[in-house]
């Protein structure tokens, strides 16, 4: 472990007003997103989808960092360059998912822990061979009925601190992603508590089994009302009930908070870090990124559609999106910028 180059990585992250692309969907959640839309769901598909993603012109303007999945990472561009020196090339920072995915937890009806510890140390030796410098795990917490149990949140936060441990003694730095899901009907107060919980536990493995927070970057839900709860804040009372949150539980050392988007559209999550920005940014300990992977590949995915004719619109969306979240982190998004051209670099 190089303390500095962790340190600098973890910085590198987060500076300025980029943010991370998570293009780690595992080939199950892939598959299914393509057949909603009616893609073949095939290794070749995944690949070319992938392509389209590290060639758009200028994505390197607002994004620092790409996770990959296993497969990603392994793969190549049709013209035989690998997408990590695709990547590398664009000003991109190549980072690997390794969990190896959210399993029931025994005992626990309803509640997930997440695999992948076995085999860590050379799984992790080998991605940092093939280039990659960070890595990501992501542990899932339900809420419902009497759930989170103490049970889930205790599993999880270990596996996430045992995982970042082993990330820093291989030179990469740990994105550690504690995700509390939007599904269900609670309300925010309720995401809010077990927001809480959660990383206050995941703080406090992390001290015990000695991670270096300057070295790592925290990826957590946003403080949302569930999906299906009747009410639903306005976007500056989730920002206000996000950033109390974090400020109660997440240690001043860590340099960069990147939120995932867990199915909030678009332009939510967007307008959410915005204001997230607009009203604390100047106040806060940590810098306040994204690493979205639905909040920016979504349109993209849908104009690609599985046909290579429509890459290039494909890649207007997915630079689009990528700088309106640059945007949000300096707090100047707005629902304005959603019909500007200003934003589509690619073959303009
Ligand atoms: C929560 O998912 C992460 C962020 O994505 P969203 O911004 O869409 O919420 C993401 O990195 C996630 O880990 C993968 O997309 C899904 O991974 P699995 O292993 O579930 O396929």
């Amino acid at each position: 472990m190089n303390p500095q180059q962790l340190r600098d990585t973890a910085t590198t992250l987060v500076a300025g007003d980029k943010g991370l692309l998570a293009m780690d969907e595992s080939n199950p959640t892939c598959n299914r997103r393509f057949a909603k839309l009616g893609i073949p769901q095939t290794e070749e598909m995944r690949r070319a989808y992938r392509e389209m993603i590290v060639t758009t012109p200028g994505l390197g303007e607002s994004i620092s960092g790409a996770i990959l999945f296993d497969e990603t990472i392994r793969q190549q561009k049709k013209d035989g360059t690998p997408f990590v020196k695709a990547i590398a090339d664009m000003g991109i920072i190549p980072g690997i998912k390794v969990d190896t995915g959210a399993k029931d937890l025994a005992g626990h009806p309803g509640e997930k822990i997440t695999e992948g510890l076995d085999g860590l140390r050379d799984r992790l030796a080998e991605y940092s061979q093939m280039g990659a410098r960070f890595a990501k795990w992501r542990a899932v917490i339900v809420v419902g009925d009497g759930i989170p149990s103490r049970a889930s949140i205790e599993a999880n936060a270990q596996a996430l601190a045992r995982y970042a441990a082993l990330c820093q003694e291989a030179g990469l730095v740990p994105v550690v992603e504690p995700e509390v899901l939007m599904d269900g009907d609670h309300n925010l107060e309720r995401c809010r508590e077990a927001t809480e919980e959660v990383l206050r536990t995941v703080f406090d493995q992390l001290y015990t089994q000695r991670v270096m927070l300057e070295g790592m970057i925290l990826k957590p839900n946003m403080v949302l009302p569930g999906l299906t709860c009747p009410k639903q804040e306005t976007v500056d009372e989730v920002a206000d009930a996000t950033v109390r949150c974090l400020l109660r539980s997440v240690p001043a050392a860590v340099p960069g908070i990147a939120f995932l988007s867990g199915g909030q559209s678009a332009e939510l999550a967007s307008a959410r870090l915005n204001a997230m920005n607009v009203r604390f940014k100047s106040r806060l300990p940590w810098a306040l990124a994204f690493s979205f992977a639905r909040a920016i590949q979504q349109p993209a995915l849908e104009i690609w559609q599985g046909d290579d004719t429509h890459a290039l619109p494909a890649q207007r969306a997915l630079y689009h999106r990528a700088s309106c979240n640059r945007a949000a982190r300096r707090g100047e998004y707005s629902a304005a910028m959603e019909n500007t051209p200003q934003f589509a670099r690619p073959g303009a």
